[in-house]
């Protein structure tokens, strides 16, 4: 399989965990942001990454979106589950949903927004701030905005420390799409020293659930 990947997205990384966690072989073929679109528009018809393509007989030529991959891995190899049984599944997609579609956009806002400013000297050249200055602008990462995505992010941090601290999972008695799903959209919060300070359960957590799956921690863990 070659997962079409930006290597420092936490999309990408989402579905890298989930290929780990089945422990399915892969390849990964790094894109170059703004000529990526060019690439996957014709196979998926969307401009986003992850794009998984099986290159296997009898399986779709392409996998466009994190939480289509996830449906497909489950199908392709059904051990380790990635969900568990009975009525808990239905939550552990709803989790996944959420973290997907509104907590993964929030650490974008919050993330980039600080690589643009306290962040800075994290990667001062050139190139890394053109592209934080596009990826502001193609998202309209505004200063309001940013506001209101800190408090989606805070709301998220006590449904998470709730859960995380009941129970090492999520949802039920083992590791699910909503484990991965937060450990690869909150990881980029692990380089800003504000949510380390606040959360260390948190980045203890992603740290366990990369582990678990194989695959290297990301940049500040
Ligand atoms: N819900 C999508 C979101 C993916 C996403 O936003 N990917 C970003 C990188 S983090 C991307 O490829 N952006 C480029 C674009 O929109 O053209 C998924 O789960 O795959």
């Amino acid at each position: 399989m070659l997962l079409l990947q930006f290597s420092t997205s936490h999309y990408c990384r989402k579905a890298r965990l989930a290929l780990g966690y089945k422990k399915i072989p892969y390849q990964v073929q790094n894109l170059t942001p703004g000529l990526h679109a060019l690439k996957i528009r014709p196979l998926t018809g969307l401009t986003t990454t992850p794009v998984l393509l099986p290159q296997l007989e009898g399986q779709p030529k392409a996998i466009g979106d994190s939480t289509r991959i996830f449906k497909f891995l489950e199908t392709y190899r059904q051990e380790p589950p990635l969900v568990p049984e009975g009525l808990l599944e239905a939550e552990a997609w709803m989790l996944e949903d959420w973290l997907d579609e509104s907590i993964g956009t929030a650490t974008r806002f919050v993330y980039y927004d600080f690589r643009a400013k306290e962040g800075k000297s994290i990667d001062p050249s050139w190139s890394s701030q053109l592209v934080i200055s596009i990826v502001r602008k193609q998202y309209n990462i505004t200063p309001p905005a940013v506001e209101l995505a800190a408090v989606r992010l805070q709301g998220a941090m006590a449904v998470l420390a709730q859960k995380w601290q009941e129970s090492p999972y999520l949802v039920g008695d083992r590791l699910s799409v909503a484990d991965i799903a937060a450990a690869a959209l909150l990881s980029p919060l692990a380089l800003i020293p504000s949510y380390r300070q606040d959360y260390p359960w948190l980045f203890d957590r992603i740290a366990w659930v990369h582990n678990i799956c194989g695959e290297p921690l990301p940049p500040g863990l």
